[in-house]
């Protein structure tokens, strides 16, 4: 069996290093090779230091998650990091792509940290259900202080290098060869000042009224997710006890976490969400190159998904119907551009620099260069088949079409064009440069490199994609449309807008329906509905609620009122008019009211979504139950930490 910890030692110091790919975790045999490697630094006279580093793209990206199910075997992380932190040879670890959970954990037993530049580190148990479990929660606090690491523990993000010098996280940033200059800073005199294992440190209290506020704030933000709380607990633990006694509470708490379902459930998520993107017929096919991306539509979607693809450094041309919808357009662009870079989330060189690649235009002609061309104007089948005739005669023979409908057929769409094989669809969420989500819909004729290019596209751009068939609504907009349905039923049978939506807020989505509704706009719903009027079989349930709002021109947040009123409250207030219309739909169907109880609707919801994701699983829309978390999850605020519909009925 390869030994994925190696040592070599060269002039006094050792060299271990960790190559277990693709993320070098902490592995059974990563532990008995660290273990090894303490033991065999120790015997050895002629060595005075021990540098530890990793092969290939990353530091170790933590515990084997894979590994979770199993028994636990020896040996076992904290004594492995006990083991390095006692050590009478320091230990430096250099830093290099991700250093998270154990990680972190394992270098935060070394006595020194170096870390190359590009370098991130954190403790993100939090969002797989858990906390860190190698003594995480009480060595950070020891080095960075108590609100620092709660907010690093409890909130799961990674931190750049940068922040992780100014914390303390980190002893030096090195730039050029990291492993050269680890060996050279253990030959350094910097070995020769003693430093205090953190273990053996004080912790630093914090200021009370500050950390009872960052306490109440994560609270509210876990919204029904233990594991945020449970961090909250563990720096108490840290704050209150001696540090070897926190280390075991902590302990305990890791274990009680890691077979809890809210972290099964995650667990879940996180593998799913990095296998429902691989489609097997895609397996080894170069997608298309990439450069000049166009975009049709300026609108909603159009500048969500331009600002996207630029801000992945991508150059973009949009196209748009008319000038004055073109300002329009490149206004939206360039306020979503102003508000990252007002974010810090790039600097003034390359906000410059991702203007300089934005350009408009309303002539088809300025799309001649394009690779790739997104359409996302009106969801109308004539107006986006015009576009896609006119973009057959403008645009490079092996150019990539794709469209970003929300309901329509592709196929049909794809045959508006000579090659209906260069046309898929790529349906983005709003904000297009925020949601995670993309679904890429593969019609009957679409090419293999076609579809790769969108997968390449995705990745580009960060987001997650999902491969889904064609019919109406592909995967998320159907099961909602759905479940959609079936909360217009529950309006009838005696439950109000406010009622649904508190009942899918305490079950731990962020919005309801109705409110969600009232943000996207009623009215592409409501088009939707129109054109499914002629085939809606007759015998099938249909309330005409939504219809009346639309009909009174209440559009949702766009036109001040939709299911809810908001001319007095931002956040939107029941509305005595929308609960006279719903009293009465149910009056005219000789419906006698009944209050239903909040496990009542989301049993309804929860049980409309699992029925819709099988009939969608029979009919090869989506690839695996996991496919349909996954979009349930990132596109349509199902909680995470429930692991989706069908995760949920033991589906997945
Ligand atoms: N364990 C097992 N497999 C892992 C893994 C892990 N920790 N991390 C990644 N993989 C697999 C992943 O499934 C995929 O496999 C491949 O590696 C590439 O990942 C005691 C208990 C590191 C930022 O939560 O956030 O330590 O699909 O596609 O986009 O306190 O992976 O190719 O077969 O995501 O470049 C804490 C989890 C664990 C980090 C890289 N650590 N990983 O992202 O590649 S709990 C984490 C990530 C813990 C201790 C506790 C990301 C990444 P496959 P990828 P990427
Ligand atoms: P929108 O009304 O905000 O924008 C549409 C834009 O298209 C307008 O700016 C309009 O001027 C432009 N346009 C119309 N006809 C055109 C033409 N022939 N040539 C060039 N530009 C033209 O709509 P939106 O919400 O951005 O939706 C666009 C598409 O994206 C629709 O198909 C919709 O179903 C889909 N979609 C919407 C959402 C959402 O949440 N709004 C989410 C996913 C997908």
């Amino acid at each position: 069996m390869i030994q994925p910890v190696t040592i070599s030692t060269q002039n006094g110091i050792a060299a271990v290093t960790i190559d277990n790919p693709p993320v070098n975790a902490l592995s059974q045999a990563v532990r008995q090779g660290l273990a090894d490697a303490v033991q065999r630094t120790e015997a050895d006279a002629d060595v005075r230091a021990v540098v530890l580093l990793c092969a290939g793209r990353t530091f170790i990206a933590g515990a084997d998650v894979r590994e979770f199910g199993q028994t636990p075997r020896e040996p076992h992380l904290p004594d492995v990091i006990d083991m390095i932190e006692g050590a009478t040879k320091p230990w430096i670890a250099a830093l290099h792509g991700t250093a998270l959970g154990g990680g972190l954990e394992v270098a935060l037993g070394c006595r020194f940290r170096l870390a190359d530049p590009s370098a991130r580190l954190g403790l993100p148990e939090v969002n797989l259900g858990l906390i860190p479990g190698a003594g995480g929660t009480v060595r950070l606090p020891r080095l960075v202080g108590v609100p620092a690491a709660l907010e690093m523990i409890a909130g799961g993000k990674m931190v750049s290098v940068d922040k992780a010098l100014e914390m303390g996280l980190v002893d030096r940033i090195v730039d050029g060869d990291l492993t050269q200059a680890a060996l050279e800073f253990a030959k350094s005199a910097a070995l020769e000042t003693p430093v205090e294992p953190l273990m053996a440190r004080d912790v630093a209290q914090s200021d009370s009224d500050k950390w009872e506020a960052q306490k109440a704030a994560i609270a509210k933000r876990a919204r029904g997710q233990n594991s945020p709380l449970a961090a909250i607990t563990a720096l108490e633990n840290a704050l209150a006890m001696p540090a070897d006694q926190a280390l075991a509470k902590e302990r305990e708490l890791f274990f009680q976490l890691k077979d809890d379902p809210q972290s099964l459930a995650l667990r879940h998520i996180f593998f799913a969400e990095r296998s429902a993107g691989k489609m097997p017929r895609l397996k080894g096919v170069k997608p298309r190159p990439f450069d000049e991306i166009g975009v049709i539509g300026g609108g909603t979607m159009g500048a969500g998904i331009v600002a996207a693809c630029l801000l992945a450094g991508l150059r973009v041309v949009m196209l748009e119907r008319d000038d004055e919808s073109l300002s329009a357009g490149q206004e939206r662009v360039q306020n979503t551009l102003a508000q990252s870079h007002k974010r810090g989330l790039i600097d003034a060189d390359t906000l410059t620099r991702m203007q300089g690649n934005f350009s408009g235009a309303t002539d088809y002609a300025a799309l001649g260069n394009a690779d790739l061309v997104i359409e996302a104007v009106f969801e109308d089948m004539a107006v986006k088949r015009d576009v896609f005739t006119r973009l057959d005669a403008a645009t490079k023979p092996d150019a990539v079409l794709a469209t970003n409908t929300s309901y329509l057929d592709i196929a049909e769409i794809a045959e508006a064009v000579a090659d209906p094989s260069r046309v898929s669809g790529l349906h983005f969420f709003s904000p297009a440069y925020i949601m995670k989500l993309l679904e890429i819909v593969h019609p009957p004729k679409v090419a293999d490199d076609v579809l790769a290019t969108g997968f390449a596209l995705a990745k580009r751009l960060g987001k997650i994609a999902v491969p889904a068939g064609v019919c109406d609504g592909f995967i998320g907009n159907r099961i909602m449309s759905a479940y959609r349905r079936e909360c217009d039923y529950m309006l009838e049978d005696g439950a109000l807008p406010q009622d649904v939506d508190a009942a899918m807020r305490d079950f731990g989505f962020a919005m309801g329906i109705f409110a969600m509704q009232d943000m996207a706009g009623l009215d592409i719903a409501w088009a939707m509905r129109k054109r499914q009027a002629a085939t809606r079989p007759a015998d099938m349930r249909y309330v005409d609620i939504p219809d009346q709002l639309c009909e009174l021109g209440r559009f949702g947040r766009k036109t001040g009122a939709g299911w809810y009123d908001y001319s007095s409250d931002p956040k939107g207030a029941p509305d005595p008019l929308v609960e006279g219309i719903i009293t009465k739909a149910s009056a005219d169907k000789g419906i006698t009211r009944v209050p239903l109880s909040a496990d009542e609707i989301m049993g309804r919801i929860i049980g409309v979504m699992q029925s819709e994701g099988r009939k969608i699983l029979d009919e090869g829309i989506a690839q695996s139950p996991e496919a349909i978390d996954v979009v349930m999850v990132n596109g349509y605020g199902f909680p995470r930490w429930r692991g989706g519909p069908m995760f949920m009925a033991g589906d997945a």
